[in-house]
């Protein structure tokens, strides 16, 4: 006989996915959706992320598979714009909080990633935090420390560690203990390093750093949650997910976008010209006066041209 089950989605590509039974001492299911579309999600470019809750139906024949019936309310969903895909992608739902991990080098320190990843999690109301991994390489260098010290400024946790050495993991671990967490960052930054360091003996595949381009392998090919044992008492989980090499924010327009930067949202609707203003040439721009008055870093001013300009070309909505 079969029976409606409830789950967690661990994994999946665009049509299979795995699931964990929440009864029953959670057996793991591979798992289609029945009918074509899951509600709800059309025009996505998979319809279910690692955190999504479902009701299932494992196969009569108890060979491991099963038919996704059912999508439980989502408490969030962190996406992005695919760009290859052209279409929006699911990353991860019901997470607590949007670990955007950075380097300061190898690969190199890309605030402007980190702009852009806390502007999804700003979307998606979901709280971010800032992790400096491969922090035992650190040179010191002061472009570096100062663009950390100015998200600190805005309001944003930074946490300096190292997965290798243990470096301010103790800090991590507080940090993610009894949340569901999202790892965000371009390949080879050391997510899948960070969720080793969390669990003895696990060894996720890690990808060594390309030298001649100073960048990620991209070895970490779909985004899995993972749970951690022994960390605690109320249940530790990570998602974590493939590098992305360009992060183009998605569920907003170009026009709201001030609204998602932390340090320019109070001054929306502020300028001479109002809601009309463009911020580059207006006189009266309170945002162009608050980046002179170093209220905004001038490498937050130009991600938000940048993003925006992004976001009002009509093939990225
Ligand atoms: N020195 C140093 N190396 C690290 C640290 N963390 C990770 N690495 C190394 O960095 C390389 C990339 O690590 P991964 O964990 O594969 O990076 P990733 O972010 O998961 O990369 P993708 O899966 O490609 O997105 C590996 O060679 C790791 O051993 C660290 O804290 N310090
Ligand atoms: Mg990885
Ligand atoms: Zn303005």
């Amino acid at each position: 006989m079969t029976s409606k089950n409830s789950g967690l989605v661990i994994r999946g590509s665009r049509n299979i996915f795995t699931v964990k039974r929440e009864e029953e001492g959670g057996a793991e299911f591979e798992c289609r959706i029945k009918g074509k579309v899951l509600k709800g999600v059309e025009g996505f470019y998979n319809p279910l992320a690692p955190g999504d809750r479902v009701v299932f139906e494992p196969d009569a024949a108890g060979d491991g598979t099963g038919l996704i019936l059912g999508l439980e309310p989502r408490r969030n969903l962190l996406t992005r714009f695919n760009q290859k895909g052209q279409a929006p992608q699911l990353l991860a739902a019901n997470v607590d909080i949007v670990l955007c991990v950075t380097t300061p080098v190898s690969p190199p320190f890309r605030p402007r990633f980190l702009d852009r990843a806390l502007v999804q999690g700003e979307i998606a109301g979901i709280p971010a935090v800032i992790i400096c991994n491969k922090y035992d390489l650190s040179e010191d260098d002061p472009d570096v420390e100062e663009r950390l010290e100015d998200f600190s400024r805005i309001g944003y946790q930074v946490l300096r560690v190292s997965a290798k050495t243990g470096e301010g993991m103790d800090a991590f671990r507080n940090l993610v203990q009894n949340r569901v967490s999202a790892l965000l960052g371009q390949s080879g930054v050391g997510k899948s390093s960070l969720v080793n360091a969390l669990v003895p003996g696990r060894n996720i595949r890690v990808g060594a750093i390309n030298e001649k381009y100073d960048r990620g392998t991209h070895t970490t090919t779909m985004s899995f949650l993972e749970a951690i044992p022994g960390l605690g008492d109320s249940g530790t989980y990570i998602i974590d997910t493939p590098g992305i090499r360009r992060f183009v924010p998605h569920g907003i327009t170009g026009d709201e976008l001030i609204h998602y930067m932390r340090e320019f949202a109070p001054l929306a609707g502020t300028c001479t010209y109002g809601h009309s203003c463009s911020h580059v040439t207006e006189p009266g721009c309170k945002i162009m006066e608050a980046v002179n008055a170093g209220v905004i870093h001038e490498d937050r001013y130009e991600s938000f041209l940048r993003i925006r300009a992004e976001l009002l070309e009509p093939s990225n909505e």
